[in-house]
């Protein structure tokens, strides 16, 4: 079952329910905010401090950052994470089978996109909720001339306890440490945060988190995104952020699917790309 409701002046929210999880999507960014598989706790962090205001990003759920990911390369008075998660998409199709409820959505450029970014697109995600949660990232370029992107899915994780928490799937793959001068260095044994840790790994490998005080795995797996993001904001930036609670750090931790600025992607027009994004629940 899918209903809508208005979750705050402009915000339209999608609530799923089927045999299998419930979810909830905003229409305002394109943002996954919510998934709880049946008889689970609720898999993606979202900030009880979040505004819900137009102009504003969501702190929390899966952020869609296109068509940059980070601060603009060149303009940094523009949106951080590009355009999209400010921007309300449009509903295209709802189909719900035996096993899932597929949700997509559109993004087309417009005045005052090509205003920001002078390009025409197409983006839509594809939503698909069930045991599993699945985004397909859909870029088109729609222009006469050719454009490049880097993006991402900035998945927000919910942790029972960060100390207790270790990834794998990221053992000798090599970062850039955005939190340490963005230093390269290669990932030793299973991540453990203890810190502000910002992370950009060079790599396609599925990621395990494990969450152990919630004796429970979240799976990230992926396809054709380059990077994998880590990020944690710890003590002093939780406080730094508005919208985002001082002890937040505990409970959540951002693994994100992305193509990050060594893997820009280049589309000539008429030219589509297709990323995806698999997160599954073990015990
Ligand atoms: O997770 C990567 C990152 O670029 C971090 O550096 C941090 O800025 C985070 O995204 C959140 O960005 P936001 O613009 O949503 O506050």
């Amino acid at each position: 079952m899918v209903q809508f409701r208005v979750k705050a002046p402009g915000m339209t929210v999608a609530s799923v329910s089927n045999a299998f999880c419930v979810a909830e999507i905003s229409l305002y960014g394109g943002q996954v905010l919510s998934f709880r598989p049946k008889g689970r706790t609720e898999v993606l962090f979202l900030s009880v401090e979040s505004s819900f205001e137009r102009g504003k990003a969501i702190r929390g759920g899966i952020p869609v950052c296109w068509p940059w990911f980070g601060p603009h390369p060149e303009n940094p008075a523009l949106p951080q994470h590009g355009l999209l998660r400010l921007t309300t998409w449009i509903l295209a199709e709802v189909r719900e089978t035996d096993d899932h409820t597929a949700i997509t959505l559109e993004c087309l450029s417009t005045p005052e996109t090509r205003a920001l970014w002078p390009h025409d697109f197409k983006v839509s995600l594809a939503i698909i909720a069930g045991k599993d949660l699945t985004l397909r990232l859909t870029s088109t370029n729609t222009g006469t001339a050719p454009f490049t992107v880097t993006d991402a899915l900035h998945t927000y994780l919910a942790v029972a306890d960060i100390g207790a928490v270790s990834v794998s799937g990221l053992e000798n793959v090599r970062y850039t440490d955005t939190a340490d001068r963005a230093a390269e260095k290669t990932q030793s044994g299973a991540l453990r945060v203890t810190g502000e840790t910002d992370r950009v790994y060079h790599g396609e490998e599925a990621c395990i988190l494990y969450d152990s005080a919630a004796s429970r795995t979240i799976t990230v797996e992926k396809k054709r995104f380059p990077d994998t993001i880590v990020w944690n904001p710890w003590i002093e930036r939780s406080r730094a952020l508005k919208d985002f609670g001082d002890l937040d750090y505990k409970k959540m931790l951002c693994i994100e699917s992305g193509a990050a600025a060594g893997h820009r992607i280049r589309l000539d027009p008429s030219m589509s790309i297709t990323q995806e994004l698999k997160i599954r629940i073990g015990c």
